[in-house]
């Protein structure tokens, strides 16, 4: 038996089994660590906490990109916030009608380490339409003045501590004020089951920025509770409206994300359709 690789998330512990440790290092943002699992393959931890796996980051990866980028329309500009380990802009970079993929992480650490030990996930880095940046996506959506986006995905760490920030009020109007009037933004919405506040506390920070806010669900085993939730956001388009042409030769390359799921994916448990039923001030209740 080997050694154990624990996460303590709100009161619950999930331990996995590490034969190998290939990076251990601290920016001045966060403790990075890269090491071998014995089932999922290469893992990525962010301050103790696990953030990707090669076993399982497809589900989250796949769930994040396919459902916003399938529905918009004609998306040819796509702005990722934080995704370091590089798997989001894989999948965003399996459309070929993207023209650019602008990526912004605040901590080159993560992405240097991901590229150097965990090629598996990271494997569209040389692809000319990427545009990499490190610097802070709260200021560059709230300064800047490039072209706005037909498609934005959120992919930050938890809301908890420095990452509080990227679930704020002030972080979504900066979004939706880079995104086109008929933009789709995407977000990964944390864990209902275990993180009720947040998921529901960012339902109705959401509602009140965009006409449509969707949450959908899949299953990330390396995430506390095993539940995963994403929230896709519009004013005019529709969530169900997959373009199935685009879709055939992305869902062909997926290993998890495919038109059936993506239709059950946006069906909502009782205790999520009560808890965002009964609104902001009775979010506790479900
Ligand atoms: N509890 C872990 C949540 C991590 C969300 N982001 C993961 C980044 C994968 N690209």
């Amino acid at each position: 038996m080997g050694l154990w690789y624990e996460e303590t998330f709100k009161g619950t512990r999930l331990s996995l089994e590490v034969t190998d440790t290939f990076f251990s290092g601290k920016s001045e943002y966060q403790k990075v660590e890269i090491f071998e699992t014995r089932e999922y393959g290469r893992a990525l931890a962010i301050d103790s906490v696990f953030m990707t796996s090669e076993g399982d980051e497809f589900v989250y990866h796949e769930m994040l990109t396919h459902p916003a980028l399938l529905t918009a329309k004609d998306p040819k500009r796509v702005l990722v916030i934080g995704g370091g380990d590089g798997g989001t802009v894989r999948e965003v970079l399996r459309h070929p009608g993207v023209e650019k993929c602008v990526m912004i992480e605040i901590d080159e650490l993560v992405v240097r380490a991901c590229q150097e030990h965990l090629p598996t996930i990271g494997t569209a880095w040389d692809d000319p339409r990427l545009d990499l940046r490190f610097a802070d996506g709260i200021d560059y959506v709230k300064n800047s003045d490039e072209e706005p986006y037909d498609v934005i995905l959120l992919d930050g760490t938890d809301p908890i501590g420095p990452g509080e920030v990227l679930f704020g009020m002030e972080f979504f109007r900066g979004v939706k004020r880079m995104l086109k009037p008929n933009g789709i933004m995407a977000l990964q919405s944390e864990t209902p089951m275990l993180l009720r506040d947040v998921f529901f506390e960012t339902q109705f920070k959401l509602r009140e920025l965009f006409g449509k806010v969707h949450p959908y669900f899949g299953p990330v085993p390396l995430y506390a509770s095993g539940i995963w939730s994403w929230t896709w956001c519009s004013d005019t388009q529709d969530h169900t409206a997959v373009d199935e042409g685009r879709a055939a030769p992305i869902v062909d390359g997926c290993k998890y994300y495919n038109l059936d799921i993506h239709r059950g994916a946006f069906a909502l448990p009782n205790y999520v359709r009560r808890g965002i039923a009964a609104g902001p001030q009775d979010k506790k209740e479900g």
